[in-house]
């Protein structure tokens, strides 16, 4: 999977793919992440991608010629699923929209800053639109970091049998069960003795009904969907 983050503030999406996982799936070949910094594609002088808003108020807006000059040329380059805008009144994103964007081949993730980008960019290229919570963020950049992290780690091969995929919370629409290490007793609080009992059923069964307690306790919401 490609994905091409359009991004301000592109300092901030280094880090978060260079580590763990999301480093392990680039060097694979299996996840390519490409950070555009806008500000590179404007034809505006002294590197303008921001102007006030038609109608007056407080804060700055996108401009759409940068964007467009961007997302045109990545457009021309290879044929994109889609184009995501982050902004806190998209589609919340949840593990299912996780899922269904793993399987994509390219994708575009337009980080919005100020008040966000001007509506007709929204208009004409955005085919989706995702927010990560009801808060709100400085900039899409973190957010972007969350989508991309959820999705890259779906990518068939990114995951091995130890960190698989299979048993996250949320992945069968439940909490995950509790986990445990060593030390068996851990300063006089011992591991359930299930987990030690060597037989893979009941241990499976065990942390069935953990997830389905956990869930009925944490997230009783989650049971009736
Ligand atoms: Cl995607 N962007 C911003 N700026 N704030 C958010 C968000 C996104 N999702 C939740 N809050």
């Amino acid at each position: 999977m490609r994905i091409d983050i359009i991004s301000v503030v592109p300092d901030l999406l280094t880090s978060p793919f260079a580590h763990s996982i999301m480093k392990r799936a680039r060097e694979k070949g299996l996840l390519e992440v490409n950070v555009h910094n806008l500000r590179d594609y404007t034809p505006y002088r002294q590197a303008q991608v921001d102007d006030y808003q038609f109608g007056g108020g407080a804060g700055m807006v996108m401009m759409p010629e940068p964007l467009a000059i961007l997302l045109d040329k990545l457009k021309s380059e290879r044929n994109y699923d889609d184009v995501i805008y982050m902004t806190p009144d998209g589609t919340m994103f949840e593990q299912k929209v996780a899922n269904r964007l793993s399987m994509k081949e390219n994708l575009i993730i337009i980080c919005g800053h100020y008040k966000g980008i001007d509506d007709r960019i929204r208009q004409m290229y955005v085919t989706m639109e995702i927010s990560i919570g009801d808060y709100v963020l400085s900039g899409g950049e973190l957010a972007a970091a969350v989508v991309v992290d959820a999705i890259g780690r779906l990518i068939p091969g990114v995951l091995n049998d130890e960190t698989s995929a299979l048993f996250d919370s949320f992945q069968d629409g439940l909490l995950a069960p509790p986990v445990y290490t060593r030390p068996a007793d851990f300063r006089g609080v011992k591991v359930p003795d299930i987990l030690l009992c060597g037989d893979p059923k009941k241990i499976d069964e065990w942390r069935h009904e953990q997830s389905l307690q956990r869930t009925r306790e944490r997230r009783p919401g989650l049971l009736e969907d």
